[in-house]
Formats: structure tokens, sequence, C-alpha cells
């Protein structure tokens, strides 16, 4: 049989959001505009025109916003474009900050 429970959350156990966090790249002077729009489309998953916007940003005001996500998931794409970077000689660098 099923059963209704009704219960009462107090103020402490109230529902609470997972907080967000903004994902940046910063510019650098080596890095090259293509890989950078490159890491926005296959890892921020913008579109060309999205992502040279972005780039164009950055290489103006030194850094720009990728995304906002759950801790985990701004972690993560932190990781990988150090990765990506890395990998292909390059020092661009991602930062993640509480939104
Ligand atoms: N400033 C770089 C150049 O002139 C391009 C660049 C853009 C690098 C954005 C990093 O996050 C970046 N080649």
């Amino acid at each position: 049989m099923a059963t209704d429970i009704e219960f009462e959350l107090d103020e402490k156990t109230k529902l609470q959001y997972p907080k967000k966090y903004k994902v940046f790249l910063l510019n650098d002077d080596y890095t090259s505009m293509d890989f950078v729009v490159d890491v926005l489309m296959s890892i921020f998953h913008k579109n060309y025109e999205e992502a040279e916007k972005i780039m164009l940003d950055i290489h103006k005001k030194e850094r720009g916003l990728c995304g906002v996500y759950t801790h985990e998931i701004a972690e993560t794409k932190v990781v990988q474009v150090i990765k990506k970077a890395k990998d292909s000689g390059f020092p661009l660098k991602a930062t993640m900050e509480e939104e």
C-alpha cells in the first residue's frame, strides 16, 4: 500500500542549489588564435562564430568567460584546457571562480 510521507524542512535542511563556477580562459602572447578557437569549440561547445568572438575578447581584455558550471564540471574543464594546451606546446591557462 502506498503511503504518503509528510515532512517539514527546517531552515537548515532546505534544498540548496549547487554553487556555480565561472570558467575563464586567460590571454597570453604565445598561444595561437586558432588553438584557442579550437579549445572553445571542443571543450566549451561553442560554435565557430561564438568561439572566435570570445577568443578576440580575451585577446583584447586579458580574460574571457567561457561558461558557468557546477564545481566538478568547472574543475574538469580547467584540467582539460591545461592538458590540451600542454600537449600542443602552448601556455594557455584557464581559471575558475565562484559565481
Ligand atoms: N594573444 C594571443 C595571440 O596574439 C591569442 C590568444 C587569445 C591567446 C586568447 C590566449 O586565451 C587566449 N596569439
